[in-house]
């Protein structure tokens, strides 16, 4: 068992700091929100008139003894804070994470133990544009999540993909400078489609395996709400024997694993940027909370850090669930929205290094890197080291420490002796031990030379993206092919596409040859792995229908549709949390005898992109209107449902859409058949088997 230095009394710690500050009334919540009637200066100080500057006469110059005006300037001259040099754009939201209490014989750690239920703040990020670049563009996503237990802050700070490009953290600034605009002319945003990002990952090859991940349709996810997320390294466990195990942190998310097609992503960038954050924001104000199980694959800590040959220490190598089962231990639910987005989501600091007893890092070097990087960077962008007492980014377990001032400091201390040892102040703060649940880390022994080296298990670069490609269903690895071909496409310098080219012959011929295809290049000869099995747990095609809520049904109708229909179906969506929005040649409210319908967007504001399915209403006639038109051909081509119910059907054979073909749902009337139909169909997430017949057709 581990020890640790015994308190030098028995009184408990104190809790923390502020406590001058609460008598002052600095942290009464109504102080910190600026909730009061009158303006005032930050000073407190009433105003008569926020419009017009102090001058000497109507027409004269503005005084310096304006205070108002300088404050009120200056202030803003100072409200950009700098963006995050990596996942700038991002979106969040509050929620719990209850713990479903089946780990106590690996980890100590209470926020993980049966009963507890933690406060968290999750926040979705992409990792290459600007802060108002586009959600939907194809890149990695952010998946980090702060828990506020009552033993101190954990922090899990994730991706959407299990793999990433570098194997030591030393790489970073190189990946993220080749993937980041280019230097001269600050083009492109937010993209990967370009030189600088395929020179250095062709000539980086250990980036592969995470580069087929971005390319596959995991680099453009449907919603927050249907992401995987995982924490990538491994992480080492500890019960309160003090005995330890290897762990890889899963995110499952229940809405099932979906993404946009390529299409639809780039169109949403143009006509609706903020989609993913749009998304989060109105699923859970319509009631339909995000929600996901926290998983572990658990591996024993044989002091090899090696599973079944798979070496664990390399971020670049995921472990097969075949190999390794995902253990659920524990549910997140979101469900609220921030109320102010720069306090809480621009200011919430995520640290690696954020760790609880019970969980503790390995020796990942990428893993390691980060937990001085995370810190570090938080010194800039915060203004300084006391970012911890942000209100989002406070602990809710009760902080002692002894850090004192520094820029922004709101803690009053009080006290005479933060030091230790100390007589002044009692000789406290005391330390805690393992057993008073201090944090203790596993004595471990660390040997070797000093060197700047990879194990040679590093070396293999090729054999996991392998896996991943060939683990795809067929129309998956389309996906992949010709998103290679899409972003080498855009690349100018002949030798960087070849050099790719020749990554690719190293991982899948076939593919390969397709690429080089679509280049008009030749495919080079390479040596890509034999492989035994696959990962069907890699895949993300679903065959049996999931859970909707969230999801969103476009019902088009006009002047003449069967109204009464349109609320019966409306009615029927919502009752599984499907919202159902009327979509009309005009706005206003459409009317019909006593029975009306607001109509939510027109044909002018909406686009295919926005919704899940599409369903024309009897009596309606969109094909006099060409957007309307659009908007029924695209959602047929990026594999919606689309459906209609009386004359609403002929309309859909009007609009190219054969009637009888896949996923297409036509009924007299609105019935429980038509809507469960509908409802299936959304938990498909896209009419796969319609993927061949739209490839080869010109809809
Ligand atoms: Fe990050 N990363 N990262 N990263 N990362 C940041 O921290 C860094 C890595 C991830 O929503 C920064 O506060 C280094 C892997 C997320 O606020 C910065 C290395 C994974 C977020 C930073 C990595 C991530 C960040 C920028 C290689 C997935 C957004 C602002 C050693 C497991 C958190 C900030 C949020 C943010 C550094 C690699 C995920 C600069 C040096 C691997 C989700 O500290």
């Amino acid at each position: 068992m581990p020890t640790a230095r015994r308190k030098p009394d028995q009184s408990a710690p104190k809790p923390s700091g502020p406590t001058g500050a609460d008598l002052d009334g600095a942290l009464d919540p109504d102080a910190l929100r600026q909730t009061g009637d009158v303006l005032t200066t930050a000073g407190g100080v009433r105003l008569p008139d926020t419009d017009h500057s102090l001058k000497a006469g109507e027409r004269g110059p503005t005084l310096l003894e304006d205070f108002h005006l300088r404050e009120k300037i200056t202030h803003f001259d100072h409200e950009r804070i700098p963006e995050r040099v990596v996942h700038a754009r991002g979106a969040a939201a509050h929620g719990v994470f209850e713990a479903y209490g089946n780990v106590k014989d690996l980890t100590r750690a209470a926020f993980l133990q049966r009963g507890a239920v933690t406060p968290v703040f999750t926040r979705f990020s992409t990792v290459l544009g600007s802060r108002g670049s586009a959600d939907t563009v194809r890149d990695t996503r952010g998946f980090a999540t702060k828990f506020y237990t009552d033993e101190g802050t954990f922090d899990l700070v994730g991706n959407n993909m299990p793999v990433f490009f570098i194997q030591d953290g030393i790489k970073f600034p190189d990946i993220i400078h080749a993937a980041k605009p280019h230097p001269d002319r600050e083009i492109p945003q937010a993209q990967s489609a370009h030189d600088t990002f395929w020179d250095f990952v062709s000539l980086h090859t250990e980036a592969t395996h995470h580069v087929f991940w971005n390319m596959s349709d995991r680099g453009i996810p449907r919603s927050y709400r249907t992401m995987e997320g995982f924490g990538v390294h491994t992480f080492r466990l500890v019960n309160a024997r003090a005995e330890t195990s290897l762990v890889k942190f899963h995110w499952k998310p229940v809405a099932g694993v979906h993404s946009l097609v390529w299409e639809e992503a780039q169109i949403a960038a143009g006509v609706d940027p903020d989609f993913h954050r749009r998304d989060l924001f109105d699923g859970i104000e319509a009631g339909a909370p995000l929600e996901y199980e926290l998983g572990i694959q658990v591996m024993p800590d044989d002091g090899t850090d090696t599973f079944e040959g798979i070496d664990l220490l390399d971020p670049t190598k995921l472990v097969p669930e075949e190999l390794c089962p995902v253990q659920r231990i524990g549910k997140l639910t979101l469900d609220r929205n921030p109320t102010n987005f720069f306090a809480e989501v621009e200011q919430v600091a995520f640290h690696t290094a954020h760790l609880v007893p019970g969980i503790e890092s390995t020796n990942d070097p990428l893993l390691q890197a980060r937990n001085f990087s995370y810190l570090d960077t938080q010194l800039s962008r915060l203004g300084g080291p006391n970012f911890t007492q942000i209100p989002i980014n406070r602990p809710h377990a009760p902080v002692n420490d002894m850090l004192r001032d520094g820029m922004h400091q709101t803690a009053v201390h009080t006290g005479v002796a933060p030091y230790r040892p100390n007589s002044l102040d009692g000789g406290l703060p005391a330390v805690a031990d393992f057993a008073e649940g201090g944090y203790v880390n596993v004595p471990r022994p660390v040997e070797g030379s000093v060197v700047r080296a990879n194990p040679v298990s590093f070396d293999d670069h090729f054999t996991q993206a392998a896996l991943f490609y060939r683990s795809l269903t067929p129309l998956e690895q389309a996906h992949v092919a010709e998103a290679f071909t899409f972003e080498l496409g855009k690349c100018y310098e002949q030798s960087v596409k070849e050099r790719e080219l020749a990554v690719l012959a190293n991982v899948d011929a076939q593919l390969c040859e397709q690429v080089a295809a679509g280049l008009g290049l030749r495919a080079p000869q390479g040596t890509p792995p034999v492989l035994d099995d696959v990962s069907p747990a890699l895949s993300q095609i679903v065959t049996e229908s999931g859970p909707v809520a969230g999801r969103k049904v476009g019902v088009i109708a006009d002047a003449g549709a069967d109204l009464g229909g349109v609320n019966k179906l409306t009615k029927a969506l919502e009752k599984v949390g499907v919202t159902a929005h009327v979509i009309a040649p005009v706005g206003g409210v459409l009317k019909k005898g006593r029975t009306s319908v607001v109509v939510e967007r027109t044909f002018d504001t909406a686009r295919s992109i926005e919704f899940d399915a599409f369903v024309i209403a009897d009596g309606t006639t969109p094909t006099n209107n060409i957007k309307a038109v659009i908007l029924l051909q695209e959602a047929y081509r990026h594999l919606k449902a689309v459906g209609a119910w009386g004359g609403g059907a002929a309309q859909l054979g009007l609009a190219g859409i054969p009637v009888d073909g896949p996923g297409v749902l036509v009924a007299d009337s609105v019935t429980a058949r038509l809507s469960a139909d509908l409802v299936a169909a959304l938990g498909l997430h896209r009419v796969w088997e319609r993927a061949e017949l739209v490839m080869s057709s010109q809809v």
